[in-house]
Parts: C-alpha cells; sequence; structure tokens
C-alpha cells in the first residue's frame, strides 16, 4: 500500500532547517529575500497534460465545439512569438479532449474587416448540422466588428480551413458604441419564434453590457432595443458566455434550450481585475433578457468560476456525453522576458464539466472524466490521523505531475474559532494574515506543494474551519507566495470559502492537480476552485515533494487519500 511516510513533527522539522543556516526557525514560513534577479527560463515550467500550443502565445479559447465525432478547440494565437499579438485562430482538434492535434491556424487576418487582428469568438452548429463561427475582427481602422466564418469543406473531418464571407462585418459599432469595448460574441440561440440571438460584450457609459442582436437568416443582424444585461457593477465585459443549466442534476443543455426546469447562466470576464464572475438567474423570453437571481451592482458579490488564475472561460455543449464543458485561459505569471526565453506563454485550465449545485446557489466543476484516463501508480490511505504539527510526506507519485484525492474528517468541530462575518469581504488577505505557519484550532490542514526538501519553496493549498452563529465556516486557501525563491514572479495568495455543510457531509474532500507550473484545485467536490501559476525553482533541480500537514490544535484525519502520477498525452506535438 502507501509508500506515506510517518509523521514527522512539523516545527522539529523546521528547527533542523533553522540549524543550517537560517536565521530562525520561524524562516521556513517567511519570505525568502533573494536579492538574485534569477531568470529561469525552464522548460521544466512547461506542462505535460495542459493543453498548451507548440511554442508561442496563446490566450483565450476560442470557439469550443463538438462536430461529428471531433472536439475543436481553437485559441487566440500569436503564431510568431511568445508575447501577445497578430492574433490568429489556433486550431486543435481531438477525440477525447485529453490528447490534441495541433492543425494550422484557422482564422488569420486577411480582410479589411480583420486585418489588425481576429480576437475571440465563439461556434454555433447551425440546422442541418452546419458549424459557424462569429468572431471579432479588428478593422482598418482597429474598430471592433463581428464577422462570421464557415468551414471550407463540410467533409473535412478536421474543418481545417474557414472562409469569411465579403458581407462581414455583421455588427459594427454604431448607434453610441464604443468601437474599442465591443467584442467576444457568444454561442448563439435560437428562440421560439424561430430568430437567432447572440450577445455581445461591450461597456457602454461606464458599465458593463450584453449587447443583444436578433436575426433570422445568420447574415441580417438587428441590435435588440434592449441588452440582455447590463449592470453598473463592473465595467467592459469581455468574453461573455450565456447559457442553460438543469435545476437537477448534472447533464449539460443545448445553449437554446429553455424551460421551467431550467436556470441561465451569465458569465463576464472583467478585464481590470482578470477574473471571470458569473451570476444565477432565468431568462424572459417574452423581454429578451436575463433577469439574476440577486441583482447586486457590485462585482465583488458576484459569483467566481475560479477564485484564482482563471481568465476569459467560454464553455459548449458535448452532445456526445449529454455535458457542458468549460475551458479557460491560464496566464503565465512569471516575467514576460522568461516568457520569450521559454518561447511561448499561457496554458488552458483542464477542461470542466460544469452543473448546478443541488442547492442552487452555485455551479459545480469537475475535471472531465476523460483525465482519469491518465492515472498511473497510485499511492494511497486510509484512516490516518495528522496530529498537531503533523507533516508527512506522500511518496510513490511524481510530486510535479499527480493527481491527489483527500478527505479530511475533524471529530471535533466544535472547538472551531469563532467566525466574524466582515472575513467575507476579502478571503485572500484572511489567507494572508492566517497562512499555514498560523496555528489554528480546526486547521490549517491541507497539502505542501512543489516544495523543496527544507521547505523554503512550496505551495500551500489548506483549510481553515470557523464556527459562525448557525453553521461551520469553511476557508480554502491557495498561498502562492513562497512557492519560488524567484523574487521577480507574481506570488498571490488565493482564497475563498466553500459552501459545504461539514456536520452533515462529516468531511472536506480536496482534489489538486499538479502539473509542472500549474496547480489547479477543487474543494468541497468542485463547489470551489482554485488556480494557481507557479514556478519554483526546485522544479528546475528536480528534487521535489508533496506533503499533507495539519497545522491545526486539533488532530485531524485523513479518512481516504489517493495519489497517481499522471502520464503525458499527446498535446500538440508538432510532426504529428
Ligand atoms: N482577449 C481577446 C479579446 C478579449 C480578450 C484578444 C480577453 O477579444 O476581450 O486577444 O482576454
Amino acid at each position: 500500500m502507501a509508500s506515506l511516510h510517518s509523521i514527522l513533527c512539523f516545527f522539529c522539522y523546521s528547527f533542523v532547517l533553522a540549524s543550517n543556516g537560517a536565521a530562525a526557525s520561524r524562516k521556513v514560513f517567511t519570505f525568502q529575500e533573494s536579492q538574485e534577479n534569477s531568470s529561469i527560463a525552464s522548460n521544466q515550467y512547461r506542462t505535460a497534460y495542459h493543453f498548451q500550443p507548440p511554442k508561442n502565445w496563446m490566450n483565450d479559447p476560442n470557439g469550443p465545439m463538438y462536430y461529428n465525432g471531433i472536439y475543436h478547440l481553437f485559441y487566440q494565437y500569436n503564431p510568431f512569438s511568445a508575447v501577445w499579438g497578430n492574433i490568429t485562430w489556433g486550431h486543435s482538434t481531438s477525440t477525447d479532449l485529453i490528447n490534441w492535434t495541433p492543425q494550422d491556424p484557422a482564422i488569420k487576418p486577411s480582410k479589411p474587416f480583420d486585418i489588425n487582428g481576429c480576437w475571440t469568438g465563439s461556434a454555433t452548429i447551425l440546422p442541418g448540422n452546419k458549424p459557424v463561427i462569429l468572431y471579432t475582427g479588428s478593422d482598418t481602422q482597429n474598430r471592433q466588428v463581428q464577422n462570421v466564418a464557415f468551414p471550407k469543406n463540410l467533409s473535412d473531418p478536421f474543418l481545417r480551413e474557414w472562409m469569411k464571407p465579403d458581407y462581414n462585418p455583421l455588427m459594427e459599432p454604431v448607434d453610441g458604441i464604443n468601437a474599442s469595448q465591443f467584442r467576444d460574441p457568444m454561442t448563439a440561440w435560437h428562440g421560439s419564434d424561430g430568430h437567432w440571438r447572440v450577445a455581445v460584450g461591450a461597456e457602454i457609459e461606464g458599465n458593463g453590457t450584453a449587447i443583444l442582436y436578433k436575426s433570422g437568416d445568420f447574415v441580417h443582424w438587428m441590435r435588440a432595443a434592449s441588452p440582455l444585461h447590463t449592470s453598473r457593477g463592473s465595467g467592459m465585459w469581455e468574453c461573455p458566455d450565456f447559457y442553460p443549466v438543469l435545476s437537477k442534476g448534472r447533464q449539460g443543455l443545448d445553449t437554446s434550450e429553455n424551460s421551467k426546469d431550467v436556470k441561465h447562466v451569465l458569465k463576464m470576464s472583467l478585464g481590470e481585475t482578470h477574473s471571470d464572475h458569473y451570476m444565477l438567474g432565468r431568462y424572459d423570453l417574452e423581454k429578451d433578457i436575463f433577469v439574476p437571481d440577486k441583482m447586486v451592482d457590485d462585482y465583488r458579490a458576484w459569483l467566481r468560476y475560479d477564485y484564482g488564475n482563471f481568465y476569459a472561460s467560454k464553455t459548449f455543449f458535448d452532445v456526445k456525453k449529454k455535458r457542458r464543458i468549460l475551458w479557460a485561459w491560464l496566464n503565465e505569471s512569471d516575467t514576460k522576458a522568461d516568457g520569450l526565453l521559454k518561447g511561448w506563454q499561457g496554458i488552458q485550465a483542464v477542461p470542466r464539466t460544469i452543473w448546478l449545485d443541488s442547492n442552487g446557489r452555485q455551479l459545480v466543476q469537475w475535471p472531465v472524466k476523460e483525465l482519469e484516463s491518465l492515472r498511473r501508480n497510485g499511492a494511497h490511505l486510509h484512516n490516518t490521523e495528522i496530529k498537531t504539527g503533523g507533516l508527512f510526506e506522500i511518496k510513490g507519485v511524481k510530486a510535479s505531475q499527480a493527481n491527489i484525492e483527500v478527505d479530511f474528517e475533524l471529530p471535533n468541530l466544535e472547538i472551531a474559532k469563532p467566525f466574524d462575518p466582515s472575513w467575507l469581504i476579502d478571503p485572500p488577505k484572511l489567507c494572508r494574515d492566517e497562512d499555514a505557519s498560523v496555528q489554528g484550532g480546526l486547521g490549517p490542514f491541507g497539502l505542501l506543494i512543489l516544495a523543496s526538501h527544507n521547505l523554503e519553496e512550496h505551495t500551500a493549498v489548506f483549510f481553515r474551519v470557523y464556527k459562525a452563529h448557525n453553521r461551520h465556516m469553511v476557508l480554502l486557501c491557495s498561498d502562492q507566495r513562497r512557492s519560488s525563491l524567484r523574487p521577480e514572479v507574481d506570488k498571490p495568495a488565493y482564497g475563498s470559502f466553500v459552501d459545504i455543510d461539514i456536520k452533515k457531509e462529516g468531511k472536506i474532500s480536496l482534489r489538486t492537480l499538479i502539473d509542472h507550473s500549474v496547480v489547479e484545485s477543487f474543494a468541497g467536490g468542485g463547489r470551489t476552485c482554485i488556480t494557481a501559476r507557479v514556478y519554483p525553482e526546485v522544479l528546475v533541480t528536480g528534487d521535489i515533494h508533496l506533503y499533507a500537514f495539519n497545522n491545526g490544535t486539533e488532530t485531524v484525519k485523513v479518512s481516504k487519500l489517493q495519489a497517481w502520477d499522471m502520464a503525458k498525452p499527446w498535446i500538440n506535438v508538432e510532426g504529428e
């Protein structure tokens, strides 16, 4: 069974480190002040099972779709460099969402309506099984306009070539629309009146907006009198997404479906904060507007798919497996100079299935089932206690390329520290103030990831549990501040609460995907997700460790721990 090793005393361990040259035992959990302006540009930061092009710059996922047995992923791509520019639609195809074959760029700047860039857009499958792409073009005057493209040859299973009709653009920035804030058309949906609808992200008089257009033929589009939704709560909405979810169950729905058994999701990406937010609500068919369940004009109160590095996301309906799948761009937090040296920047999150929580209050996400086919060699453990100050190493898996799943049980919930409601305003601050080194009652407990043997480098993904008036509050933190000794990389601490009833469920679950420079964590079965980009020096030297720890005053029980190596699939290997 498990090659999980004996529990070490956290603070004894710290002491050993201190006597090895650090100034004090506390040094293990303080920032390392390296003066060295190191620029490592290691290919160890390249991921193994996350989607990346063979080289160069990538940002937003574009037009994901399933068509005649093939999954397509397009993406914002610079064919010439590892920085943003010359934006075209990169293209890859797959039969399993895990292995990807690179194709030539699908849409390139070539016409007056997109000569300065082919920006983000979405795919729609028209009646008769005909795929179509709507995308933003930056035209000869750098105005943002919305264009359409069709596959040249529908009998090509990979839809390699796309054509752009001369009647483009379909939508132009007129009648008060700011020509530099008008982009990213979503997947279109079909109304019961036989007309198509699509919304485009915009900012009008400082307010984030999804402008609605209607069409009978997908060629002539009319702006609707009212936007799909607008809010004073934020500026420009990039990459809006709008889709139905079933009130009960995990099955996904086609974007055009609507009935009393569905809720609608409106997602917007906020450039200022580089974060994706969503609201749940209903689609009022009569007025053609989205009506949120809760009307809040402050984006900080909107829900998020992921409380870490996760942006410009887009969903599609997988008609083959009847599920809705979410893609998102994970930006680098390394320097631009290192990006240029590495020759690439930008990866995609693993595709996630997304559905409405049975409580109706939020969405839930889980990596697509196919990802499990990459699991190898497991390490398993059951019913092990981690006493206060305990730290144990999870051995038997490749600590830089793994999938780990842990269930934590807390025998004594009563000793949880009291909860202060003001913490809801800024959970990342709480994660910074009460980090993994700050001993609490119930927690901190969790994982130390991509750790060096002396813990000078590690990413801490952990929980704390507090007692509120009538329930327990579970905080999830993903703290990158000690993830790398390199001073030049961005190392934030992320955090959010997990909406679970721990008394009822009896456990807190954590699944973490580790893949070189990315750590994706799913807590409470996917109710709270946090993704981090990290660049530890230890990835370069190769002596990488993975630990579970408990720095609370109360013993924590690991009722189940499973860890696997993750194999490297074929992702955009050139010359395939
Ligand atoms: N990226 C695209 C835009 C979009 C932004 C340009 C979001 O269309 O608004 O590459 O990352």
